[in-house]
This record gives structure tokens, sequence and C-alpha cells, in this order.
């Protein structure tokens, strides 16, 4: 069974309710799956959006779950779970209704079309550290590198804990 940290995030409202509701929801789906069982979801964060233009904030939220799906069917079912709720995909980093990404896949290394782990991004973003050290402050990544160092580098980044 693999061990598993899912980011979640929301900044617009989508036909099916504000960013939070989106949020409620999404970890409403993940829970009810008969492969994925929830181990924790984090507090949640405010975040100023990171990307172009000017956008509306995030709120943010990490999840611990355990699986017996492989990667790619975990991000499969993250995708259509994302579907469901109303994400179009327009610009890339541009506003969206929800977008899961999986961050940490056990120690896992993956670089392949559809899927990299772990997240390209997740070690430069206060909006997926804060989060994560709230489950285990004591995360380390296969690099290495442990999330609260890291979260130290990015304390420049507006973020507020709800
Ligand atoms: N993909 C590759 N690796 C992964 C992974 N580990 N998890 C591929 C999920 N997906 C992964 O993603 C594009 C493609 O990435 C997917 O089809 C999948 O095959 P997407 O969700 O369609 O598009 P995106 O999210 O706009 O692009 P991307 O590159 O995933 O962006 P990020 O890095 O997810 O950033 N600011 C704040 N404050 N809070 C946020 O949550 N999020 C983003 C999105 C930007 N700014 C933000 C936030
Ligand atoms: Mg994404």
């Amino acid at each position: 069974m693999a061990e598993v940290y899912i980011g979640l995030g929301s900044n617009l409202e989508g036909d099916t309710g504000s960013p939070e509701t989106q949020l409620d929801q999404a970890i409403d789906s993940i829970s009810r799956h008969p492969d994925i069982h929830l181990l924790a979801v984090s507090n949640r964060y405010q975040t100023q959006a990171i990307g172009p233009g000017s956008q509306p904030d995030y709120i943010n939220t990490v999840a611990r779950l355990n699986t017996q799906l492989s990667p790619l069917d975990l991000l499969d079912c993250l995708q259509q779970i994302e579907q469901q709720q109303g994400r179009v995909r327009t610009i890339r980093w541009g506003a969206r209704t929800l977008d899961l990404d999986i961050l940490l896949y056990d120690q896992q290394i993956i670089d392949s079309e559809r899927l990299t782990l772990p997240h390209p991004r997740m070690h430069e973003r206060a909006f997926v550290l804060a989060p994560l050290q709230d489950l285990d402050s004591s995360i380390v990544l296969p690099t290495g590198e442990n999330i609260l160092s890291l979260l130290a580098n990015c304390s420049d980044q507006g973020i507020v804990k709800l």
C-alpha cells in the first residue's frame, strides 16, 4: 500500500460552489473511492496566486492517503474528479475551480510525459509545504531535502492559515 500526499487548490467559483465547497467535494470524492483510504487532511490556507495576471487568492490544502492504485491510475482518478467538478483547462497556471496534484507517492521518482514525481514545483511553494508540515513535519523528499528547511526558504510568500 503506497502512502501518498495530494495537493488540492481552488480559486474560482464553479457551477458547484465556492473554492471551499470545491475542496469539500473533492475530499468527499477522494474519501469515497473504493481503492483509496483517506488518512488525514491538513489545515486550509488562503494563498496568493502564483501565475500569470491577477487572479483571486487560492484556498489550498493537502491530503494524506493510502492506496493500491498505481501512480498513473491515481492520476486518472484525480483528473476524473477535477472534471466532475467542472474544471475547464485553459491557461496553464490560470485560475481554476479545482486542481489536484500528486505531490509524493512513497519515495518514487517518476519523470514521464503525464506524470512527474515528486511534483516538480512543490519544493518552492509555501502553499504546498505549509499544509504538508501540518500533516508530518518530518517529511523528507526523495532528493534528501526536508520540508521544514524548504518552507523556511519561501517565507516571503503570502499565505494565511484559515
Ligand atoms: N502532471 C505531471 N506531474 C503531475 C503530478 N505530480 N500531479 C501533468 C498532477 N499532474 C501532473 O496539469 C497539467 C498536466 O500535468 C496534467 O495533465 C498531468 O498529466 P493541469 O492540472 O492540467 O494544469 P495546471 O495545474 O495548470 O499546470 P501545472 O503545471 O500542473 O501547474 P501546477 O504546478 O499544478 O500549478 N497558486 C496558489 N497560490 N495555489 C495553487 O494551488 N496552483 C497552480 C497550478 C499555480 N498557482 C497556484 C496554485
Ligand atoms: Mg495541476
